[in-house]
């Protein structure tokens, strides 16, 4: 039987106890945590995650504002306004919305952002500390997968893991992650790439297999044993003339035909997507919470 990871419903019960912990903030006459977000241009994708993030800090009752630019802003104007927002006490966390045009260093801006306001947890400071299984804000899709794996009791301890992508914000981080002890780790992982060779058989090896490359139906029936946990970080657009918008969301993996052989899996869209938001609320309430020594 094939259990469906349901990330949305997960979603909204970590964003009800986060509101619950806002609802006692509020009540003892505090202002609520706020979350600002920098958006540049305005790529359909980034204003969709976005609407996401505005719509799930109200739900969980805090205070956010969108900072809205231009995709012709100049490097030294982007890093003025992250600059502003270390400065502004009334601000706990802010991220940056990637991708960023291409003639900005995303490095900068990220090394930018003051590491105790970095909600993403993509400064090099927070990256460090967990590493070394030290206190840091989490790279909220990593943070996300790993409460998807908690809450559904899915063992990690001694499982192979394999996961494919070594993006700095998602299959790196991952790999540190499971990797590591604790509740949730203790796994063997393998980080597969683009120049890893004999993918599918390394695959099949996996009991966990975690897809973060971006490629629509590329994990196949044929690349995953019985019994594999599967979770899908691919977000991809295809056409689909059959729908009104003559597109939909697909994730890296051919759902249909990889599901029946999974224990659990993940759906595109309202899998890891909306547990990634989640998280981010969970570090920007961990910012305010730092903040006022809670
Ligand atoms: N700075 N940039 C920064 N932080 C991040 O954490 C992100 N990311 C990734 C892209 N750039 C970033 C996100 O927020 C990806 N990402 C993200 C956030 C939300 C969702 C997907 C990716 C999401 O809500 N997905 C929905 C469908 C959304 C839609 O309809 O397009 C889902 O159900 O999967």
């Amino acid at each position: 039987m094939t259990q469906i990871i349901d990330g949305k419903e997960l979603s909204q019960t970590v964003k009800q106890e986060i509101k619950e912990k806002v609802d006692l903030i509020k009540e003892s006459g505090k202002r609520p945590p706020h979350l600002s977000a920098v958006l540049v241009g305005n790529n359909p994708a980034s204003e969709a995650y976005m609407r996401n993030k505005v719509r799930s800090c109200e739900q969980v009752g805090f205070s956010s504002d969108l900072i809205r630019k231009e995709s012709d802003i100049t490097q030294a104007e982007l890093l003025a306004v992250v600059k502003q927002l270390n400065e502004d006490d009334q601000v706990d966390g802010f991220i940056v919305q990637l991708p960023l045009p291409d003639h900005i260093d995303d490095e900068a801006v990220l090394l930018a952002i003051d590491p105790s306001k970095d909600v993403d947890g993509f400064h090099p400071y927070n990256f460090g500390c967990m590493a070394q299984g030290l206190d840091s804000f989490l790279p909220a899709t990593p943070y996300g997968i790993m409460i998807m794996l908690e809450r559904y009791g899915i063992e990690t301890s001694g499982k192979n893991v394999v996961i494919i992508g070594r993006s700095n914000i998602v299959g790196t981080p991952m790999s540190l992650l499971l990797s590591r002890k604790g509740k949730v780790g203790n796994s063997t992982v393998t980080l597969a790439h683009s120049r890893t060779k004999n993918l599918p058989e390394i695959t099949r090896r996996a009991d966990i297999l975690i897809s973060a490359l971006g490629k629509p139906f590329f994990v196949t029936a044929d690349m995953v044993k019985e019994g594999v946990v599967v979770i899908d970080v691919g977000i991809n657009r295809i056409d689909d003339l059959t729908r009104k918008s003559g597109s939909r969301l697909v994730g890296d993996v051919d759902f249909e035909k990889v599901a029946p052989k999974a224990s659990f899996i993940t759906p595109v869209p309202g899998g890891v997507g909306p547990m990634t938001v989640a998280s981010l609320m969970l570090n920007t309430l961990k910012a305010y919470n730092n903040k006022y020594d809670v």
